[in-house]
């Protein structure tokens, strides 16, 4: 594999500057009206918001991994902190900046539990003091049809996993967001079912390309975009990427998720980005580059084919969506 130059893509990219947040909000709550909002769900209300701060230079050392597999620009830091589905947070594209800081993400702890020798629940910090993170830049398409590209830090999720020891009977990983009302305010309204679940078969989960990610930009990771840490799957639909992580389960059946619990029929278990298989309201066929006018073909596996494509030998995939 060719060796990637070592500097971090926040150095060669420009990123927003917060001069007047409030004016270019505006700007953006009203150019997504048409694009935003009631795709994954029929309807909500468009809300001004103004991103979140985020710490800088929280990772001076970060390397850009051999395995960022895009050679593509970036998303700017205001476009991926400040478009977000993050539901607990509310429904709009806008609500997850506005209402970030309510959410406390430390202290934080994680349980990595179920069918493994070492179950653990740990503080978030003594976590990431044992996996060096780098820098990942993956390209993210939303089930909805737009996508960007993020600068992520992060280490791969296989380099925990391994750590505790799944069990012959560890077949598929099964993740839960933090359920906290008072400080996910989405979480009042039953508009899904608390937790957020995701999950994946095994070897997804120890996939390299499969991360846990606490950061973006080179900074800690932002509320809006799933802190202190969340999966990121970039050859899956945005929604299998779940944010703000309390516990990773090792278990031996297909575990339950989220968005194939409120529409089954729409939302597979597998959820690999696959152009050819629509949406039942919608082609797959294209999506719109946020930050771009015209959209482009959507790629099989979102373009990761040649990395993913044989952990699905002989599966029928418009079946397995
Ligand atoms: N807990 C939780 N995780 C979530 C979601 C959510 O609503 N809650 N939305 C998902 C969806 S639909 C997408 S497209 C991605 C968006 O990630 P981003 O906002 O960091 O771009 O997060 C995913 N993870
Ligand atoms: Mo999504």
């Amino acid at each position: 594999m060719k060796k990637l130059p070592n500097i971090p893509a926040s150095e060669i990219t420009p990123e927003a500057v917060y001069v007047n947040r409030r004016q270019f909000m505006q700007g953006v709550v009203n150019a997504s009206v048409v694009t935003a909002a009631s795709l994954m769900l029929p309807s909500s209300a468009l809300l001004l918001s103004t991103p979140a701060s985020a710490e800088v230079d929280a990772f001076p050392d970060l390397k850009k991994s051999e395995l960022s597999t895009t050679s593509e620009a970036p998303n700017s830091f205001k476009d991926i902190t400040s478009y977000n589905n993050f539901y607990e947070l509310g429904t709009s594209k806008s609500d997850p900046a506005r209402y970030a800081e309510e959410l406390k993400a430390r202290p934080w702890t994680i349980s990595i539990e179920g069918e493994c020798e070492k179950p653990e629940t740990i503080d978030i910090d003594a976590l990431l003091k044992r996996y060096p993170v780098e820098e990942r830049i993956y390209r993210l398409r939303c089930v909805e049809g737009w996508s960007m590209v993020i600068p992520w830090v992060g280490f791969s999720l296989s380099e925990l996993l391994k750590n505790h020891q799944p069990t012959s009977k560890a077949k598929f990983v099964q993740f839960e967001t933090l359920k906290r009302p008072e400080q996910l305010r989405g979480q009042k309204t039953d508009i899904l079912d608390w937790p957020y679940l995701e999950g994946l078969r095994i070897d997804e989960a120890m996939h390299p390309l499969t991360i846990l990610a606490v950061g973006l930009y080179g900074k800690i990771l932002p509320n809006q975009n799933g802190a202190p840490i969340r999966l990121v799957v970039p050859w899956k639909y945005g929604f299998k990427s779940i944010k703000s992580i309390v516990k990773i389960r090792l278990v031996e059946k297909q575990p339950d998720t989220t968005w194939s619990l409120a529409a089954p029929n729409e939302y597979g278990f597998y959820a690999n980005v696959n152009p050819d298989v629509p949406h039942p309201r919608w082609s797959q066929a294209r999506e719109r580059r946020i930050g771009e006018l015209f959209k482009r073909a959507t790629l099989p596996f979102n373009g990761y084919a040649e990395q993913v494509a044989s952990l699905y030998k002989g599966m029928d995939l418009s079946h397995y969506f």
